[in-house]
């Protein structure tokens, strides 16, 4: 298959190009290396030294015989995306290009504006592109857990049937996002949903949970390919991040009192599910949700396991409860279907299988590289930072997205 892949230079995109290239598939990646700049604007650094994408192209080419091509622009920018969906032609189209961080989209209003823009206008744009240059293309974007947020039910995959004074009918299952990132995946998964309808589009969306590790085998087979582990407050995820701290003698920072309950998957499930969500593509006009993860964990839970790891490679790991900076439940029900993708065949990795070599063991061999004055969180949820005292010049040259509206 053609297979386009926007926001390949990313963390999941990285790992799900490589991936699919060594399957046979003709891989193009679209990115603008978005992330890359917001690392500089926030002072941060991937813990695993990243290397810049036409050097990791090369390396991958040398070793597997593989072209995979590049064309550098944003997605927000129509008249770059429609040339760019012409020249690739791809019979997939596989969407991580959006700005995916909760605490980045919670720092004051321009962040907030700018995830929003960046994500459902790239989406947007996306969907159009989609319509008049390739319509019968398989639209599979990544979506967030987040979406449903923690309701007291069990929470199903995209749709729920419901009764009301005596009628029924399947409606898109309820969204209580809690940032304005999760926010923007809502406002993208309407729009799809509206264009499968009204276009014929086909389209699904993947429901992912937190995704841990780094190491999948294409990734494994030369440091130059090495892929991103993130472990500042603004990026790095949960797992990632207690790991990290384990290895520098860090208090784990559970927030609050960490019932808080959500589901995760290794990286190599990532790239796993996406591939079998392009070998089985939804119908015309579908619009197919599947919730992609493995399996759940409170935060708690994961605090001791990392323990429990820390303490086999000698280490003497700590906790702290900090007050917990976001809004959120800290104990809820939970409870999430996931059995689609098991259905097409996954098999997942555990976690238990996993942690101490894909997790600990990476964050062992770069601590040295670890900043520690990025591990406590200051981005809050209940006071956004007012930001009319500081115009940074960065976000607006990189938010080509405000121009146009
Ligand atoms: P990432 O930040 O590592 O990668 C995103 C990539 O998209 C970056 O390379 C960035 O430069 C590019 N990008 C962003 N905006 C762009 C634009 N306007 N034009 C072109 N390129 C652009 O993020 P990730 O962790 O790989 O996440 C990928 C997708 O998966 C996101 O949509 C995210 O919401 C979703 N997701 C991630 C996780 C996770 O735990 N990492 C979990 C659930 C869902
Ligand atoms: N948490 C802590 N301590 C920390 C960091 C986080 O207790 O040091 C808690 C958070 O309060 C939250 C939970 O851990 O309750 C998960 O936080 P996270 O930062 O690991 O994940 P989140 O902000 O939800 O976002 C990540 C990705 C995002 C993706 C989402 C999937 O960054 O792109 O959409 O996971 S989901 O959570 O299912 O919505």
């Amino acid at each position: 298959m053609k297979i386009a892949v926007l926001g390949g230079d990313g963390y999941c995109g990285w790992a799900t190009a490589l991936h699919l290239s060594a399957r046979g598939h003709a891989v193009s990646i679209v990115d603008n290396y978005a992330r890359r700049q917001w690392d500089e604007e926030l002072g941060v650094q991937t813990l695993t030294p990243i290397r810049p994408l036409a050097e990791r192209l090369r390396v991958w080419k040398e070793l597997t015989g593989n072209t995979i091509e590049v064309l550098v622009g944003d997605v927000t920018d129509y008249d770059f995306l429609a040339s760019a969906m012409e020249a690739m032609e791809p019979d997939v189209a596989i969407h991580f290009a959006e700005q995916r961080s909760a605490p980045y989209s919670m720092i004051d209003r321009q962040h907030a504006a700018f995830t929003q823009v960046n994500n459902v206008v790239g989406t947007l744009n996306l969907l159009f592109a989609i319509r008049e240059f390739q319509p019968e293309c398989h639209l599979i974007k990544l979506g967030t857990m987040g979406e449903y947020g923690t309701p007291n039910i069990d929470i199903e995959e995209g749709y729920i049937e419901i009764q009301h004074n005596g009628r029924k009918d399947v409606l898109p299952f309820p969204k209580q996002p809690g940032s304005f990132y999760h926010l923007s995946k809502v406002h993208d998964s309407h729009n799809i949903m509206f264009t499968c309808k009204i276009w014929g589009l086909r389209a699904t969306d993947l429901n992912q949970g937190v995704v841990y590790g780094t190491m999948t085998d294409e990734v494994a087979l030369d440091e130059a390919l090495i892929n991103r582990f993130d472990y500042d407050e603004i990026f790095g995820t949960v797992l990632n991040r207690f790991c990290v701290q384990a290895v520098i003698g860090h208090p784990l920072t559970v927030y609050g009192r960490g019932g808080q309950t959500r589901g995760f998957l290794d990286i190599r499930d990532t790239v796993g599910c996406i591939e079998l969500a392009c070998l089985n593509p939804a119908a015309p006009g579908e619009f197919r949700v599947f919730n992609q993860f493995t399996e759940q964990f409170s935060v708690l839970e994961l605090a001791s396991m990392v323990q429990v790891a820390g303490e086999k490679l000698g280490l003497k790991v700590k906790l702290d409860h900090l007050p917990d900076p976001r809004v959120e439940a800290e104990q809820h029900y939970y409870h999430a279907k996931h059995s689609k993708l098991m259905d097409l065949g996954l098999k997942p990795h555990l976690l238990s299988e996993s942690l101490l070599d894909s997790l600990m063991n990476i964050a062992m061999t770069h601590r040295h590289r670890v900043d520690s004055a990025l591990i406590l969180p200051k981005v809050n949820w209940r006071e956004p930072r007012n930001d009319r005292r500081r115009a940074t010049g960065t976000l607006r040259s990189m938010a080509g997205a405000f121009d146009g509206v």
